[in-house]
């Protein structure tokens, strides 16, 4: 777990290679996961929030997520809450500019829930987590040209943990550049252990998901975090993060994002079951990454639903007023509306 520092964050800002260099880390291609030492990797993020392993996937590796990408939003999966019909004629650039993210594919495709456990991903999940790993998230942002970003946001502020491992592991589907809407991250800003408070925004840069205001950092001391595909960023849950509009003439910016825990750590992801005390609610809709699930007699339970995420086309004043909102169609039987996060990250 990172200490809690009230330095600046501008103190550890700079790009990333420069940060990397700092540390001795060797950022650019050639760093696979086992270059640089355990230690390394585990200070540089315990330091920065965020931690960059080029080259992590194969070429066949992304182009396998990418297949599978266009078979989930042409429905080949099968139906994501949030999908619209398919339209007889249309190319695969016409379906894949239909969605720009969908949560949970994990739960429709074998290929997305391989992945969750990719080699190099549980590598570095338990240098900076710890042995015993879980994932309770999928996400996967197709995001063409002219969709837009997301807010600066928390991870922590929609999924809690109790120990602070929230942990993303962004997987680059594409070259992520400032044009096309990469990450932008403020090093460091994870180190306070403050979860700042979120307000509705008009900003049409970003999609309709809430933005964290009143931290004290400004956008200077923001880096954009640009990677080839292939590569992983992982990013730590109360690190300050926001994304911007794919301005490339062309194109996708696709990403598969996935978050991941401490097994120790329970995950209070929505109200306490009837007689359950919030002080071990636990959401169990989890799949193990590494390690050992110290809880063995606790059942797994599939909860979350796949579905498609609002990008904000048209404005949210609709989509914060429906009644849909409050009712997260994304969970399974046994949710209490109310029940969950307002949304998640
Ligand atoms: O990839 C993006 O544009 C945003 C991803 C993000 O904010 C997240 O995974 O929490």
């Amino acid at each position: 777990m990172a200490t809690v520092s009230t330095a600046p964050a501008s103190q550890a800002n700079g790009p990333p290679d420069s940060a990397a260099a700092a540390h001795g880390l060797e950022m650019g291609n050639g760093l696979i996961a086992g270059t640089a030492s355990p230690e390394s990797v585990r200070e540089f993020y315990a330091e920065n929030g965020y931690y960059i392993l080029p080259d992590a996937l194969t070429a066949a590796e992304v182009e396998a997520l990418r297949a599978e990408t266009t078979a989930i939003c042409k429905g080949e999966r099968g139906d994501v809450d949030g999908f619209e019909p398919n339209v007889p004629g249309e190319g695969e650039d016409d379906v894949l500019r239909r969605y720009l993210c969908i949560h949970f594919p994990h739960k429709i495709s074998e290929v997305m829930l391989g992945y969750l456990g990719h080699r190099h991903i549980a590598e570095v999940l338990t240098q900076v987590i710890g042995p015993n790993v879980k994932c309770m998230q999928s996400m996967l942002f197709i995001k063409a040209t002219g969709k837009p970003g997301q807010a600066w946001h928390q991870d922590e502020y929609f999924i809690p943990t109790r120990d602070r491992t929230l942990t993303g592991a962004w997987i680059a589907l594409d070259d992520a550049t400032v044009e096309n809407g990469c990450l932008w991250v403020i090093p460091g800003s994870h180190k306070r252990g403050i979860i700042w408070p979120q307000h509705d925004h008009d900003d049409p840069r970003f999609d309709c998901a809430g933005e964290a205001y009143g931290f004290p950092y400004g956008d200077e001391d923001s880096i954009p975090v640009e990677v080839k595909a292939g590569a992983l960023v992982f990013f730590n849950g109360y690190l300050l993060h926001r994304s911007f509009p794919n301005r490339a003439q062309s194109g996708y910016r696709r990403v598969l994002v996935n978050h991941y825990m401490s097994a120790e750590s329970y995950l209070p992801w929505r109200s306490p079951k009837e007689d359950e005390h919030m002080a071990t609610a636990d959401y169990r809709d989890v799949v193990m990454i590494a390690g050992e699930d110290p809880y063995p007699w606790k059942a797994y339970e599939e909860m979350a639903l796949p579905k498609v995420r609002p990008s904000g086309e048209g404005g949210c004043e609709n989509w914060r007023r429906n009644p849909k909102r409050e009712k997260l169609p994304f969970f399974k039987d046994g949710f209490r509306p109310g029940d969950a996060p307002e949304d998640d990250d």
